[in-house]
């Protein structure tokens, strides 16, 4: 066990007076390709990375949930059945009981301790990290009948419902289903994915502009009704009804929804095209395929910063580098890069440094961790 685990364990101990009886964690995510497609019922193309958020739980007799999380330094707690949003960490556990009791899933009280090293507000899924975690904890301490779709798919209700968050099921089925090495190449609209080995050959970069964002926020909120006003204007129930065939019509639509569902359209493309160069080893063509996939969110979708779309700029002075991308849902957060075999952790750590002298922010490089 390594010193960290104990370390959970023994404030679990203290905190409770007793030893946790299950452990459970989920990783963070990495979305390769394939932004705001979504909720839009298109593509997507996660992976996991080595950070992850970890839970230790107890049961206890009564209906008392009482919780804490080691990185806030915080407590929490509240009656199950009487879950009601507190605007705080809580909520996201309140949240996962709130919908396994709509499952018709009986619960006793417990506690609950979490830890993690997932970045908050990185665009790397530290919520769905620990919505993940939670589930699949609970599912352990009273041996609950859930797949891992439904793991994701209950984490998503949590997340839209009592802790307030409009997001897509990306994060929390890369986080239940994705595995570090290999992508998972999601169809959003019928949750059906395949995994794809990430290519040989490359080091997959992350690092992080030390740029937060907030997802219950407005903007994210703002492309979800732009994309829905889009779709009513081309009359179609969702943009993944669109192809690039379709782009001159798109192309028609008032400012800026003819840009917004362009990015959709062309990043649906995009992912099936990643995906095929991924299977092909083609690192070259996976690369542009990032830069282009960048620019669109830049100037079509509008959700990068101009901190991210610097440390793009940079990664291009960067023979090393075959691409690099904003991830998640921007407004901040990671820029995922892929840099040839052997080459990431050096050339990251030159990005970074010229980055944080421009800048006077202090990057975060989270991949390779070798
Ligand atoms: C955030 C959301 F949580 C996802 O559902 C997805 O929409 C992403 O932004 C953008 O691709 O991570």
């Amino acid at each position: 066990m390594s010193d960290t685990q104990d370390t959970h364990r023994a404030t679990f101990r203290d905190l409770f007076g007793l030893d946790a009886t299950v452990t459970a964690a989920a990783p963070g995510r990495v979305n390769l390709i394939g932004e705001h497609t979504d909720y839009n019922d298109g593509f997507v193309l996660p992976t996991a990375i080595p950070q992850k958020t970890t839970v230790l739980l107890a049961r206890r007799d009564g209906t008392r949930v009482r919780a804490h999380a080691t990185n806030l330094g915080k407590d929490g707690e509240y009656i199950l059945g009487g879950e009601a949003r507190t605007g705080t960490w809580v909520d996201y556990i309140a949240g996962v009981t709130q919908e396994l009791a709509r499952d018709g899933h009986v619960l006793s009280g417990f506690d609950v301790t979490v830890a993690s090293d997932v970045p908050l507000g990185s665009g790397l899924s530290s919520s769905a990290a620990l919505l993940v975690a939670l589930v699949r904890g609970l599912r352990e301490l009273y041996s609950l009948d859930i797949d891992d779709v439904t793991v994701a798919t209950l984490a998503r209700r949590a997340e839209n419902g009592l802790v307030g968050a409009n997001v897509g099921i990306m994060d929390q089925m890369a986080c239940s289903l994705a595995s570090e090495g290999e992508a998972l190449f999601l169809d959003c609209r019928d949750l059906s994915f395949e995994r794809v080995k990430l290519p040989a050959g490359a080091d997959l970069v992350v690092l992080h502009s030390g740029v937060e964002h907030q997802h219950a926020g407005g903007d994210y909120n703002t492309r979800r009704a732009e994309c829905e006003k889009a779709c009513e204007l081309l009359d179609v129930n969702a943009l993944r009804d669109l192809t690039e065939a379709d782009l001159e019509r798109v192309n028609a639509l008032p400012e800026p929804l003819n840009r917004r569902a362009r990015h959709v359209i062309t990043e649906n493309a995009r992912v099936l095209k990643a995906v095929e160069a991924m299977r092909a080893g083609d690192l070259e063509r996976l690369g542009e395929l990032f830069f282009a996939s960048h620019a669109s969110m830049r100037d079509d979708y509008a959700v990068s910063v101009p901190e991210v779309d610097l440390i793009v700029e940079l990664a291009r002075e960067h023979p090393e580098i075959f691409g690099a991308r904003l991830t998640g849902g921007g407004f901040g957060g990671s820029v995922v890069m892929l840099a040839r075999l052997g080459t990431g952790r050096r050339v990251g750590e030159l990005i970074a440094e010229a980055y944080g002298t421009r800048t006077g922010r202090e990057p975060k490089l989270l991949t390779p961790s070798a």
